[in-house]
């Protein structure tokens, strides 16, 4: 980290109602959208961490809201998990640092949002699923969090992305992109691009199952990467989620969908070389598993019966984000290197393959949970 950096960090740090003063800071290198920091610190002889963080106002577009969902949200599952006796709650959900005002977050002088929150200690979490046990852990805890907040009180989340899933709208994206052709990229991603148009028949499904009433809108966290879970280091059982910036109005199968997209495959989202792509049938009942039990209080029939379809449509829709992005010369998702986005986009389709293949087999499977 550049030592400008540091030093900003140290101003923002003494923001927040921390005891004890910062010794270092890392940049967290997990998530292609905010700026996270690891920060240590002293209080009392004992070294404590905390997490920095920058939202990104380019794709969060009213940070205010963001936090207020996120307070909302974080408040409700503590009173919840105390409720039920749960031990370690800071461990057990998020829980946000306030700055001395009480304010969620702070402002830089360059119209920056900074928020804090408290570091989960003696977690882990991976950038691909290791084994079955894993893969349940996963759809236990995205499943235990939709049904901890099936009953938030008050008004409707506020939507921080609008339109985050509706693949019909990402579909039109993808259209002007490949029409613009801004950064001259259409040529080198036509595979891509005929695949993706090809699969349009399908991309309405649950838009118009939810439009007929069939599927309900509920409270969903939209990002349920297989990163974005912690486990714990000793027993590897989830302890908590993170990344709740779009825990926002939704579909349980947006949420179950990305976890198929990020669970069931042994290879990380980049994997050069897609023939390792593919949906593993035991990751996924793993996965439908341990989700089906959590959300017994309140999945419908209807609901179910989109599961295995959910993981397809998923892995699709964000692929198409990350052609679109190839294609508008990547200002959206952060890279690593040169057509970072195609490769990105490479494995998602080759995934929507592997499902498609697997998709009756699937459906047998979560129907006869
Ligand atoms: C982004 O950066 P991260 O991991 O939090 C994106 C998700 C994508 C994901 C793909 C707000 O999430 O929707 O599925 O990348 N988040 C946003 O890896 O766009
Ligand atoms: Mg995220």
């Amino acid at each position: 980290m550049p030592l400008y950096k540091q030093e900003h960090l140290q101003h923002i740090s003494q923001q927040f109602r921390i005891y004890g003063q910062i010794l270092h800071a890392e940049l967290c290198k997990i998530g292609h959208i905010n700026e996270t920091y690891t920060a240590t610190y002293e209080q009392g002889g004992v070294t404590v961490r905390y997490i920095h963080q920058k939202i990104n106002q380019g794709v969060f577009k009213k940070p205010v809201e963001v936090m207020e969902n996120v307070m909302r949200v974080t408040e409700h599952l503590r009173a919840k998990l105390r409720t039920n006796g749960a031990r370690q709650c800071t461990r057990r959900s998020l829980t946000v640092v306030p700055t001395h005002e009480g304010q969620p977050f702070y402002v830089d002088e360059e119209g920056n949002y900074w928020r804090t929150f408290v570091f989960v200690e003696r977690v882990q979490s991976f950038e691909s699923v290791q084994t079955p046990e894993q893969a349940f852990e996963a759809g236990r805890a995205f499943g235990e969090f939709q049904n901890l907040l099936a009953d938030l009180p008050g008004d409707r989340l506020h939507e921080t992305i609008p339109d985050f899933h509706n693949t019909r709208k990402r579909f039109a994206a993808l259209q002007s992109a490949i029409e613009a052709d801004a950064a001259d990229r259409v040529r080198k991603a036509k595979a891509e691009i005929e695949f993706a148009l090809a699969q349009e028949p399908w991309i309405d499904t649950l838009l118009q199952a939810h439009a007929e009433g069939r599927i309900p809108e509920r409270i969903t966290h939209n990002d349920t990467k297989f990163n974005n879970v912690m486990l714990d280091w000793e027993t590897g059982r989830a302890m908590c989620v993170v990344d709740l910036d779009t825990v926002m109005p939704g579909l349980v199968h947006y949420d179950f969908g990305d976890m198929v997209r990020t669970t069931t495959s042994p290879t990380m989202e980049d994997e050069p070389d897609v023939s390792k792509v593919r949906l593993q049938m035991p990751m996924f009942e793993a996965l439908a598993r341990g989700y089906v039990q959590a959300t017994r209080d309140f999945l419908t029939p209807e609901e179910r019966s989109h599961l295995a379809f959910a993981g397809k449509l998923i892995s699709y829709t964000i692929g198409i984000r990350f052609l679109t992005d190839y294609l508008q010369g990547d200002t959206y998702f952060r890279v690593h290197r040169p057509d970072h986005n195609l490769a990105r986009c490479r494995t998602q389709f080759q995934l929507v393959r592997s499902i498609a293949e697997q998709e009756e087999t699937m459906q047998r499977f979560v129907e006869g949970l």
